[in-house]
Formats: structure tokens, sequence, C-alpha cells
């Protein structure tokens, strides 16, 4: 065993220990990508984000004590069950009846008892826990304290200066190798000295294994909470950490390590659960301990200098397909903290909006990328607790949604693997609760899951009735085909997911007393109504405005999926007759869309749901060729805001997005502005509050959507760019279609744009009132001028 370790830890020091300070922005276009802080971290939420779309951790950057809080994105308490309340098809069609006859209350009754799942809630995904680096520093005459994350290297890094010796400590999280790397070191020889711990507050112990490896080893432990599930020992985990030091000495004390005189440190950490996605459960089968172990050993004959270069290049690869210039105010002179605190004062910097911007970038590939298997969640894969709020769950009824909406227009088109692969197997326990619950096939879930696959409706059927939830989803798989031209995944990956969400909804549409065919139970998320004149609140009615957009945004991609496929003509066919069937999407009394079957009143006027505006945003119906819809959507936004609307995070970053849409780039920015002041965090995460990273990836796509936007086969260069902007560039942005887009503009004017043909194709580009058409063959480049000429 230690001849072994004297090996490996030879091997990784004659790789060297070179550091890399910031980037050359020659080499790196990003280079200024820095969020960076003159002070540690006090809190979790000042800390600073690592991730691997597996692993993530928060780098506090604490000078006598330095935590690293954890996180592996499997690792969540609760267990597969059927939630599905078996006697849910009996009553069906008696709620459904109810509900078409306006006897809500006795509809909402049958519903609670016979629709609510058990157990109705999941339990929370999980800190791992922390590691803890004490340094026996001095409190006082500590210079030159910088704490940062360079986006564009993925490396969060703390320099300080004390007794003439300046420290230096490197965090990264490498996708390739698939572990943590931690760097510790001084410029001046055998200044390092420290003691590393891995800890777990609860259900695991830490074992130093040797002089070099801690083993932190678990099982969760649920405790008694009927309404979240079965109690008991449940997923097995395991955490493996080498410290490979490079000079002095390191040895294990009461299951830590003490390192003494180093020249440098490295610590090399890896996470493993029994989690197995193929079951949608932990499986006793797998060995954590095992896996952390073979994980290790894969990188350990690699040295420093190796897993960096390898870590940049994977990075660098993704994130510097993009850069944003939206005129820069200044360089980045002023730490992050500070400037946002200018910006919550009133000052407008527009620095800072591109900074948000590539960090929405940044967590979605560190959230949700290969090698995980799992999506991002509430916190993106960042979480302290062990029972987070809403359980840091996947939250279907927006924010998994907009979780994903930056993926493809911002070039991040692999951070949508890990969903897809989700919900290829979560669809095999959606097809049993869409069997069990609605006697419907193809395949339902509701507006909660988590890596256990629950379908079941979830919370209350105040907030859990959202059948449509699955096929708002199937939405995403749809625009990844879009973007991208990837026939195989359309016919092997998403077609087939989306034709059982639109087989479940066949199966579900009933007909009224008109013989419109309606969704029922149905409700708009998670807003409340109140009949003319009544005092009461009611959710549960028949088609919502939202069921009826999202199935003819669903029917008509199937549509067009089976065209392309050459597929299901009979099927086609019965989708185009159901959709003439559908209540039309109507406006109310008060010019705003009705976001109900009936003119209802709302409950809450300036609920942060904007549901009935799905048509605009994301979906694709509510446009300028459909005028009174689109007047009628303005209105809707401005009655929300009167009433106090976008209150929460995602909320505001959802009304960024709309008012793109509607082509008002000053209200736009208006609300990225009120983003940045209202809902925005030191460490630039997402408040909802507390912290919720969706509202961080709205955002980003809002910003996007103002630059570019590729809907309904039109490229729309520019098409809210706000007078704030006046000078600038974006490169590498996508378009529907494979295209990849530079637009560059002057005193508000576009000047030239670059369309990259990466599938071939017609396509209509639009600026201002100018049209332009370009027949484009793969592989080349189109360069067009301020009026859409061709140069
Ligand atoms: C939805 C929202 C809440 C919150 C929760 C996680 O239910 O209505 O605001 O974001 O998800």
């Amino acid at each position: 065993m230690r001849n072994k370790f004297i090996k490996i830890i030879s091997v990784l020091i004659a790789g060297g220990f070179f550091i890399i300070s910031g980037c050359n922005s020659e080499i790196d276009p990003n280079a200024d990508m820095i969020l960076w802080y003159q002070q540690p971290a006090e809190k979790w939420t000042e800390a600073l984000p690592v991730g691997n779309g597996r692993l993530g951790a928060m780098v506090f950057g604490g000078i006598k004590k330095e935590r690293i809080q954890l996180n592996e994105e499997s690792l969540w308490a609760g267990e597969q069950i059927n939630n599905n309340n078996s006697r849910a098809s009996e009553y069906l069609s008696e709620i459904q009846q109810l509900l078409l006859k306006g006897k809500i209350k006795n509809a909402g009754r049958l519903a609670d008892k016979y629709l609510l799942g058990t157990p109705p809630r999941i339990r929370s995904y999980q800190t791992l826990g922390d590691l803890w680096l004490d340094f026996d520093f001095e409190e006082e005459g500590i210079n030159d304290y910088r704490r940062e994350l360079n986006l564009s290297t993925g490396i969060s890094s703390v320099t300080f200066k004390t007794e003439d010796i300046t420290y230096t400590r490197r965090v990264f999280a490498s996708a390739p190798d698939n572990i943590l790397v931690i760097k510790i070191s001084a410029d001046k020889k055998s200044a390092v000295n420290l003691k590393v711990k891995l800890e777990r507050k609860r259900d695991a112990q830490t074992t130093a294994i040797s002089d070099n490896i801690l083993v932190l080893q678990g099982q969760i432990d649920d405790t008694l909470d009927v309404l979240r599930g079965p109690a008991g020992k449940h997923m097995k985990f395991a955490s493996r950490l080498i410290a490979i030091n490079d000079g002095g000495k390191i040895s294990s004390v009461n299951n830590h390590l003490v390192v003494k005189n180093a020249d440098a440190l490295i610590l090399i950490l890896t996470v493993a659960t029994d989690y197995n996605i193929k079951h949608l459960n932990f499986d006793h089968s797998i060995d954590p301990l095992k896996n952390s172990e073979n994980l290790l050993s894969k990188v350990t004959h690699k040295s420093y200098s190796e897993l960096l270069k390898r870590h940049l290049a994977d990075h660098q690869s993704l994130f510097n397909r993009v850069e944003i210039n939206l005129g820069k105010k200044s360089d980045n002179d002023l730490a992050t903290d500070k400037r946002l605190q200018k910006v919550k004062n009133g000052d407008e910097d527009p620095f800072l909006v591109g900074l948000y911007f590539q960090y929405g970038r940044y967590l979605l590939m560190g959230s949700s990328r290969l090698p995980g298997v799992l999506p991002a969640n509430l916190q993106g894969i960042w979480n302290e607790h062990f029972s987070a709020p809403w359980s840091s769950d996947f939250h279907t009824n927006i924010n998994l949604q907009m979780n994903y909406w930056p993926a493809e227009m911002c070039n991040l088109p692999e951070t949508v693997i890990p969903l897809t692969g989700f919900f290829r197997q979560l669809m095999k326990p959606g097809m049993i609760t869409a069997k069990e619950m609605y006697q419907a096939r193809g395949w339902v879930m509701h507006h909660v899951t988590d890596p256990f696959g629950r379908t079941g409706l979830m919370d209350g059927v105040g907030w859990g009735t959202s059948p449509l939830a699955g096929a708002w989803m199937m939405l995403t798989f749809w625009r990844h085909y879009e973007f991208n031209r990837d026939a195989t995944y359309l016919e092997h990956k998403a077609y087939p997911m989306m034709k059982e969400a639109a087989q479940f909804i066949l199966d579900f549409l009933i007909e009224d007393k008109n013989g419109r065919l309606v969704t029922a139970p149905s409700m708009s998320p998670e807003n409340a109504y109140r009949f003319k004149g009544g005092k009461e609140r009611h959710w549960l009615t028949y088609a919502s405005t939202i069921d009826i957009q999202i199935i003819t945004e669903l029917f008509n991609a199937c549509i067009r999926s089976a065209k392309i496929l050459g597929t299901d003509d009979d099927f086609i066919k019965e989708l185009q007759l159901s959709l003439q069937k559908l209540p039309s999407v109507k406006i109310g009394k008060d010019g705003t869309i009705q976001e109900w079957i009936e003119d209802y009143d709302e409950a809450e006027p300036g609920h942060r749901h904007m549901s009935h505006l799905f048509g605009l945003h994301p979906g694709t119906q509510i446009t300028p060729d459909t005028p009174d819809l689109f007047e009628a959507a303005t209105k809707t936004i401005e009655k929300r805001l009167a009433h106090g609307g976008g209150h929460t995070g995602w909320s505001r970053a959802w009304i960024i997005n709309f008012y793109a849409r509607l082509l008002k780039a000053e209200e736009a920015y208006q609300h990225v502005l009120a983003l940045l002041r209202k809902s925005t965090l030191s460490n630039l995460l997402d408040s909802h509050p507390p912290f919720q990273i969706d509202g961080n990836f709205g955002g980003t796509s809002g910003i996007a959507e103002m630059l570019l936007q590729s809907q309904n086969g039109i490229i729309h260069i520019l098409p809210a760019l706000p007078k704030a902007w006046p000078e600038g560039f974006v490169k590498g942005l996508k378009a529907r279609g494979n295209f990849e887009v530079d637009i560059y503009w002057s005193n508000s004017k576009l000047t030239k744009v670059f369309v990259k043909s990466l599938s071939g194709g017609k396509t209509k580009i639009i600026y201002g009132s100018q049209v332009k058409e370009i027949v484009t063959q793969s592989g080349e480049n189109y360069q067009l001028n301020g009026d859409l000429n061709q140069d």
C-alpha cells in the first residue's frame, strides 16, 4: 500500500507545480470574466461555486480556516416508491364532471382524497459535508487578500500575504478526470502547514486509512417523516481524499491529516454513491467505497499540471464558445460585491450584466454535464443543507424548465444530455402513473420529482395538479433538436418521449358540453381564482390557458418531428384533429390574456407565476403575427407587475424573457437591473429568496433573448437592444437551425453579423424592418453588414 502511494506521489510531483495566474486576454477572450472579492466569505451565500456536473464545491476563502463545502449530485435522502394514489382512476371521471359543472369544492375534496399521492412529499438533496483546512496563521498582518472565481478557467483561487509570504489556493472541479483538485502553495519553501479534515455532521465517519488518505463513508439514515417516505437506512456513499505534499511531511492524527513544512500540497477528492440511474434508485450491489478508490486510481498517475491542462482544455472548449461585451463601463477593477452594491444603489453597469450572463453559462456547465447523470436541480448542484428549501428538488411547473432555457442559445447543448438521460428513465414510472391514475397510455408526471422517479401528484392538489408538467419538459428536448438538427437524437431520444407525453394527453382530454377537448383536472400553476363576486379561492379547474398552450406547442412539435422522421401518419392526423378541438386562448375583460377557461378574478393578481404567458415565452404561439394576443400579453405583464409581480428571482427573470419576446428593449432592461438589484446575492447567485438557481439561468436566457431570437424559423438580430448598451458585441450564440451567430453593433445600430451554418439550409434573418433570406452551405460563414447585405 505504502509503496503504491510513494510512487503516485513522485509521479505527481515530477509533473511540477506550475501556477497559472489569471489568463492572458490575447489567448483567452474571456480573461476578464472574474468574480472577485477582498475578503473571505462569511456565509455560504458569499462563497464561490465550482462544479463538473457531478461534483460541486463552494469555496469560502477563509484565512485561518478554509471551508470547502462539498456536493455530489446523486446524494439524496429517500428511496424509490410508487406514490400513485391507487384509487385515482375510480374517482377521476367524477372529479372531472364536477369540475366541468363548476362544483369545485366537491371536486377538490375528492381530489385531496383520491388524487393526491402517498407519500405526498419527497426527501431532500443533501450536502456531502465539508473539507476543512486549518492553518496556523495569525489573524493580524494579512495583506493583499483576494478571492476570485475565474469563469473562463473554472478555477476559484485565494491569495494573500502574511509575514512576507504569499499563499495561494486553487480549487477546480475537473470533468475529464471526475475529481476536485485543490492546490495550496506558498512563494517560500516549507511554508505550507495545515490540518486537513473531512467532515459530515451525520450518517458517516471519516477515517485516515494511511498517512495521506482520508475516507469518509456513510449511509443516509432517513428518520421518521411519513409524509416524505419510509424511514430507514438508504443511500450509501463514500468520499476519498488523497493529499500529496511537495517537501515537508504529512501524517495522520485522529483521522485527519497534518501537513508540516511543505512547499506545496495537492488534495484530490472524489465522491461516489450507490445511486443507479438505470433503476432510479440506490443499488446496494454498487460499492461506493471501491468506486471512489477506482476514480482516484485513474488520476493519481497524472501530474498536477496534467490535471490542470486537461481541465482547462475541457472547460474552455465549452465556456469560450461565447463572448459578450455590452460596452464596458470600466475594466474589472472593482470587487464584484462592491460593483453589485453600486448597481443596487442605482448605478448601471453593463460589464456586470455581461459577467452575470457568463456566470449563468458557467453555472449550467457546472451543474449539468457529463460525468453527471442528473439534471441541474433547484440549487444547480450546490447545497449545504440536509433538508434544503423545497428539498432542492426538480420542480417542473417552471423551475427545471427555466434551468435549461439558456442551454441551446448560449451554446451549451451538452448540458441537456443528463436531463435527456434522466427523463428517459423517468418516463418508465411516468407510464405507470399514467395507467394507474388516469387509465391513460403514454407517460405523465406532476410538478415535482426526485432522482428516485416520483411521478404521482404531490404536495397538495393546489400545487401539484400539473399533469402536463412532463409535456412542458418535452419541449426542452424538441428545442435541442431544433438548435442542433441531430436527427438521431430526435429519432431515438426526443421524439419517443414527446410522443408518449402526447399520447397521454390524447387519452386524458375529455369533451366539455360544447364539444371542446379539455384537460381536467387542471390548474394555472400555482395561482388561485375566485368566481365573480365570490370570496372563496379555488385552484382546481379544467383547461387552464397554460394547458391549452402546452398542448398546442407539444402537438405541433410532435407533428413536425414525425414528418421529419417520416413516420406515424395516423398519429399526426389524430394530433391535428385534437388541435382543432382545443378551446382558444382568450382575452379577458381587462384586456389581459385570460388565465383560466372563464374570465375569473385572480386571487393573487401579482402572482409570481405567469403561466398564461407560456405561449409568449418559452412557447412560440404569441408573436407579432398574433397582434391581439401580443398586445394582451403586454397588458398581462403590466397587470402582474402593478400588483407586485416578479418578486422572486425566477419570476423576475421570466419577465425579462417576456419583454424580449415582446421586443420591448427598455422594459426588458429595467428588469435585468431589477434582477441584479433585488434578487442577486453578493456571489451573484439568484435569490428567490433564499438561494434558488433558476433566476440565474432565466436571467442569462433573458439577456440572450434581448440580443438574438430564432423561434418560428426566423433569426432575429438584436430584437431588444436597450439604449444602455450602445456599443458591443456578442459572439457564438446559437440560433435554431444550427447556426452560430456573432453580432456587432455601434451607436445602438447593427454593424456586422457573422452567421456560421453548421447544418446548411435556408434561413430568414431580420434586423429592425430589414429582412434577408440566405441559403447556406454547411460549414460556411456568411458575413452581413448593418443593412443585412453580404459584404
Ligand atoms: C414553485 C414556485 C416557488 C418556488 C418553488 C421551488 O412552486 O412557485 O416560488 O420557486 O417552485
